[in-house]
Formats: structure tokens, C-alpha cells, sequence
């Protein structure tokens, strides 16, 4: 993606999963809203994004963070504004990885993973992408996540349908350090 599609994307994620009322739009219960309406709320706004440019940027996106469907666009995870994606609960593999940065590890090894501003802790499948999301925040750090054992206990775990592991917080118990 160009430095001008990143911008978009990232002004997209401000919309669809943080603010948006920054363009005066709402989006419905499951974090949806009509790709029009969308588009010209942008352009009120003073950012105009044409249809094509949004399908390209949704599609070139490799990380897939929206999804567009029956002309509704929506943000697949990250959320801090309450919407229900309407997941299903599903069985995570023994082991998840939490990518965070140094700075954060004593109180998060104290208190567990909570999920700050957003509405889940988001979890990776592989130390790579944790690697990349920790970096993100300062010197990454990547924690074990024995979302096995979690899951055993009762906890519920969601895969966002770009492939992030979702669940409402980690005890202190459930992680530890890579090295
Ligand atoms: C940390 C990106 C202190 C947590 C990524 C993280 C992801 C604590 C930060 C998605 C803590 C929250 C989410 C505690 C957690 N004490 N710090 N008890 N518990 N933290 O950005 O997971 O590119 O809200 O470790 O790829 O970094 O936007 O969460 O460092 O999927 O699509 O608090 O964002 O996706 O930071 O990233 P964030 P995250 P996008």
C-alpha cells in the first residue's frame, strides 16, 4: 500500500472502530454501516474517499481489516466502541502469543492482559505477528498464552474473521515469558 492508501486505512480505523461520530455517522449493533453512507459522511468531512479507492484499499489491506458485504462495510476487530461482531465461540490452539512492549511486562505479569481501550485482548497465532504487534508500542516482547488450559477452565476464545484470536482478558497464571 502507498503512504496516501495508508492514511485512508488508517482514517477507515478511526471510523469503523473507534470514532464514529468524528464524521457524524453511527454504525449498527454489529458494527456495520452502508458503504454510502459512509462515503459521504467522509466527503462532508472533508475526506474524499471514492468507492473504487475504498474497495481497493479493503481488498489491498493484508492485514484484512475490513470486510465489505451486501454494500455494508465493517471493521473485523479492534473495536473500542461496543458492537457485537456476532462470533462464535471456538477452541483456540494450546498455545497463543501476546505481543507487547518491554515497558508494559511488570504490570501486565502483575495484573494479567485487560483490554485497555478495545473490547477484547488480542491475541496472535504465531510469535511473528505478536513480534509485529509489540513493536508497535516500543521493544516488542512476546508472551505464552496457555489458551488450552483457558479454554479448559471455560473461557471463551473468538478467531475475527482476519484470522486475530479474541478473548476478554488473561490471568497472570495463563502467561509467560518467551525467551
Ligand atoms: C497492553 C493491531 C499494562 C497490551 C494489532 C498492549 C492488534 C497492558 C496495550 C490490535 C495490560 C494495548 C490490538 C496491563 C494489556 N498493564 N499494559 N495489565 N494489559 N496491556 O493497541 O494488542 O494494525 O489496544 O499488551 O495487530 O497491541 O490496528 O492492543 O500493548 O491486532 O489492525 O496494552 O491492533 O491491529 O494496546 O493491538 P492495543 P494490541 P491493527
Amino acid at each position: 500500500m502507498n503512504k496516501d492508501d495508508i492514511q485512508i486505512s488508517k482514517f477507515l480505523s478511526l471510523i469503523l472502530r473507534h470514532r464514529p461520530d468524528s464524521v457524524g455517522i453511527s454504525l449498527d449493533p454489529e458494527g456495520w454501516v452502508d458503504v454510502d453512507v459512509l462515503l459521504v459522511a467522509c466527503m462532508k468531512a472533508g475526506r474524499s474517499i471514492s468507492k473504487k479507492d475504498l474497495e481497493r484499499i479493503v481488498e489491498a489491506s493484508e492485514k484484512k481489516r475490513f470486510v465489505i458485504r451486501d454494500g455494508r462495510i465493517r471493521a473485523n476487530q479492534g473495536h473500542s466502541v461496543e458492537v457485537d461482531l456476532k462470533l462464535e465461540p471456538v477452541e483456540p490452539p494450546d498455545v497463543l502469543y501476546h505481543g507487547t512492549a518491554t515497558r508494559f511486562l511488570d504490570a501486565i505479569l502483575r495484573e494479567g492482559l485487560t483490554s485497555q481501550s478495545r473490547q477484547h485482548v488480542h491475541l496472535s497465532a504465531t510469535v511473528d505477528t505478536a513480534t509485529i504487534v509489540g513493536r508497535r508500542h516500543g521493544k516488542p516482547v512476546v508472551l505464552e498464552v496457555a489458551a488450552g488450559e483457558m479454554f479448559r477452565e471455560g473461557k471463551f476464545f473468538f478467531l475475527s474473521e482476519n484470522g486475530v484470536w479474541l478473548t476478554e482478558s488473561v490471568e497472570p497464571r495463563f502467561l509467560r515469558e518467551t525467551s
